[in-house]
C-alpha cells in the first residue's frame, strides 16, 4: 500500500504539471482526490491491513492528500497568472495608433433649402402642412379647377395608378384637403414630393420637389402676394434682391403671372447663368381662382386668396451652383460631403 500510495503522489505531481487549464486542474482534482478517486479506491484497502500497518498508512494517505492539494493549489495560481497575462498581452491597447472616428452626417442640401424656406414662411405666420402623394384626380385637377381636357391630365404627363388614382403632380392638391375643412382665414404651405412623367435630364426629373403656398382672408390682394414673395427671395437671396412679375395662365389662379429673380450673379446685367436675359424663371402665382375656392367650400363673394407654386430643385442648383439636377439624387457622397 505503501508504493502505491507513493506512486499515486509521483502520478499526481506529474500529471498537475502537465495540465495547461484550470478545467484540466479540475477533471485530475477529481480523479485523484473525488469520492470515486483513486486515493478513495487505496484507502477501502484499509481493511485488509494489520492493526499495527493501519495508522502508519492513514498517516501517509492524509501525506499525499495534502501534498496533491498543496499542488493543486500551486499550479492552479500559475494557471492564473499565466492566462491573466495572456489576456492583458492580448488585449494591450496601443495608445499611439490613429483614432477610428465616426463620420457625422448632415442634410442633404435639398433638405437644408427647405428647411430655410420652410423658417421663413414660419416667421410670417405660415403653417405648413403635409399630405398624401397618391392623390385622386378631385384633389389633384377637378378641384384646382383644372378642365377635363387639360393636357396636364393626359396619361402621357401623369403618373396613373387608375383613372382616379395618381401621384400628385403639384401639393395644391393637399391645399384643396384643407381649404376644404378649414374655415378661413388661414397661411399654409405645402412642401413635398410630386411626380411627372418627364425624362432625366440635368434639368428634369419625374420626382421633384415643391412647396406651394396659399393665404386665404377678407380682402386679400395681388400686393399682398407680391409682398410676401418680395419678402421670401429677400430672406433668401439678400437685401438688394429685386423680383418681377410676367402675366401668365393657369387653370387654378385669376388672374395668374410667373415671378422672375433677377440674376443674383450678374445683377440684370445678363451673362452665361441667366443666358444673357437679366433675370431667372422662379416660380407660379396668381390670386386663387373663384372656382377653386367654390369647390373647396369658400365663398369667393366674402374671401379671396393668393397662391404660388415653386420648384425647390431648381432653386436649390442655383443656391448650390449645381448645374445637373440628378447629382441631388444619386446619393453620390462625393457629391453629398460638399455641403
Ligand atoms: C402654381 C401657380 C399658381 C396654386 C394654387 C393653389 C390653390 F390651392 F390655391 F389652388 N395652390 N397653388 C398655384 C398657383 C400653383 O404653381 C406653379
Amino acid at each position: 500500500m505503501q508504493e502505491k500510495l507513493e506512486f499515486l503522489r509521483r502520478e499526481a505531481l506529474e500529471a498537475l504539471e502537465a495540465a495547461k487549464s484550470s478545467e484540466q486542474l479540475e477533471e485530475l482534482r477529481v480523479r485523484f482526490l473525488g469520492r470515486k478517486g483513486e486515493l478513495t479506491a487505496i484507502l477501502k484497502q484499509m481493511g485488509s491491513l494489520s492493526a499495527e500497518e493501519r495508522p502508519k498508512m492513514g498517516a501517509l494517505a492524509n501525506d499525499v492528500r495534502g501534498f496533491i492539494e498543496k499542488e493543486l493549489e500551486v499550479r492552479g495560481k500559475a494557471l492564473a497568472e499565466e492566462a491573466l497575462a495572456r489576456k492583458l498581452e492580448s488585449e494591450r491597447v496601443d495608445v499611439t495608433l490613429p483614432g477610428s472616428h465616426r463620420e457625422l452626417g448632415h442634410k442633404h442640401p435639398m433638405t437644408s433649402l427647405l428647411d430655410e424656406v420652410k423658417e421663413i414662411f414660419i416667421g410670417m405666420g405660415f403653417e405648413i402642412i403635409d399630405g398624401p402623394e397618391v392623390e385622386t384626380t378631385f384633389y389633384n385637377f377637378t378641384a384646382l379647377n383644372t378642365p377635363e381636357n387639360h393636357p396636364s391630365r393626359e396619361p402621357q404627363d401623369t403618373f396613373y395608378f387608375s383613372p382616379d388614382v395618381l401621384l400628385r403632380t403639384q401639393t395644391s392638391a393637399m391645399q384643396a384637403r384643407y381649404m376644404e375643412t378649414h374655415k378661413p382665414p388661414f397661411r399654409i404651405i405645402a412642401p413635398g414630393r410630386t411626380y411627372r412623367k418627364d425624362e432625366v435630364d440635368a434639368t428634369h426629373s419625374p420626382m421633384f420637389h415643391q412647396i406651394e403656398g396659399l393665404v386665404v382672408d377678407k380682402g386679400i390682394k395681388f400686393t399682398d402676394l407680391k409682398g410676401t414673395l418680395d419678402m421670401l427671395f429677400k430672406k433668401i437671396y439678400g437685401e438688394d434682391t429685386r423680383i418681377r412679375f410676367r402675366p401668365h395662365h393657369f387653370p387654378f389662379t385669376e388672374p395668374s403671372a410667373e415671378m422672375d429673380l433677377q440674376c443674383f450673379n450678374c445683377h440684370g446685367e445678363g451673362c452665361r447663368m441667366c443666358h444673357g436675359e437679366g433675370w431667372i424663371e422662379m416660380l407660379g402665382c396668381g390670386m386663387v381662382h373663384p372656382n377653386v375656392l367654390r369647390i373647396c367650400g369658400i365663398d369667393p363673394d366674402e374671401y379671396s386668396g393668393f397662391a404660388f407654386g415653386l420648384g425647390t430643385d431648381r432653386m436649390a442648383m442655383w443656391r448650390y451652383g449645381v448645374s445637373d439636377m440628378r447629382l441631388f439624387f444619386d446619393n453620390d457622397m462625393r457629391f453629398l460631403t460638399q455641403f
